[in-house]
């Protein structure tokens, strides 16, 4: 699949609770001030048969889930979610900014479950061919931190019913990828105040329309 991209990709990444869906309406808002078109969207989900596949993914069940059941699960809801909405916004010019991708896929799969790495990057090449976030914002934060916040939101899914290693696991997971493509991540410290947090972000997104403004 080759790409004819316009705008910019964002995607915004981390564990549990570390207040991705919190930032990603600060994100929207600050690039509409900036007149950046900016079409706001989520994984896994993002289209009516994506939030389907979504409901089946989260839903908690007795049924043991196979990981190549749920790794598969994933990447058929990023299958739809590129044709019918970001590859469209991208390629009309708008940038897009997503509520978890691929490195979800690395962390939770990967890291949380311990799936081998390359057969992710397989399904990675088959869905996306060479489309990859322009840049992840990861909120990190340690775990019991994320938990706790997540927990006063009340019932837990499928995903937030793991237990703390399975989450530890997948912050080192985020920290390594990021380790290995500094260019395309940022990491934002996710334990502070919502306004430094924001502050934080806010310099990733003006070094982003600078560079929009350059090429
Ligand atoms: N998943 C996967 O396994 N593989 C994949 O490829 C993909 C996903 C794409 C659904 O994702 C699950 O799918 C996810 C991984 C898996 N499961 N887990 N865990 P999701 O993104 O919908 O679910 P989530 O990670 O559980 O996100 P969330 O629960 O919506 O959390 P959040 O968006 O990061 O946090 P929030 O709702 O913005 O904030 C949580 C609370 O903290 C809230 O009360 C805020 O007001 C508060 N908050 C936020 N920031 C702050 C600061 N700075 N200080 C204090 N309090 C704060």
């Amino acid at each position: 699949m080759q790409q004819e991209k316009k705008g910019l990709f964002i995607s915004v990444e981390g564990g549990e609770g570390v207040g991705k869906t919190t930032n990603l309406e600060f994100i929207i808002d600050y690039l509409q001030k900036k007149a950046v078109p900016v079409v706001s969207t989520r994984e896994p989900g993002g289209t009516p048969l994506s939030e389907e596949i979504r409901e089946l993914l989260l839903k908690p069940r007795d049924e043991n889930v196979s990981e190549v059941t749920e790794l598969l699960m994933m990447f058929a809801a990023r299958a739809q979610h590129l044709k019918q909405k970001i590859l469209p916004a991208l390629e009309g010019g708008d940038w897009v900014v997503c509520d978890r991708f691929t490195d979800a896929t690395y962390a939770y799969q990967g890291g949380g479950r311990g799936m081998e790495l390359n057969k992710i990057a397989v399904l990675e090449n088959l869905v996306q061919g060479d489309l990859r976030p322009d840049r992840v914002i990861l909120l990190d934060l340690p775990v019991e931190i994320g938990m706790d916040r997540a927990k006063k939101r009340g019932e837990l899914d499928r995903f937030e019913s793991q237990r703390i290693e399975f989450f530890q696991r997948v912050r080192s997971a985020y920290l390594q990828r990021a380790a290995q493509q500094p260019q395309a991540y940022r990491i934002i410290d996710a334990s502070l105040t919502l306004d430094k947090v924001q502050q934080q972000i806010q310099i990733v997104l003006d070094d982003l329309i600078s560079e929009s403004q350059r090429i």
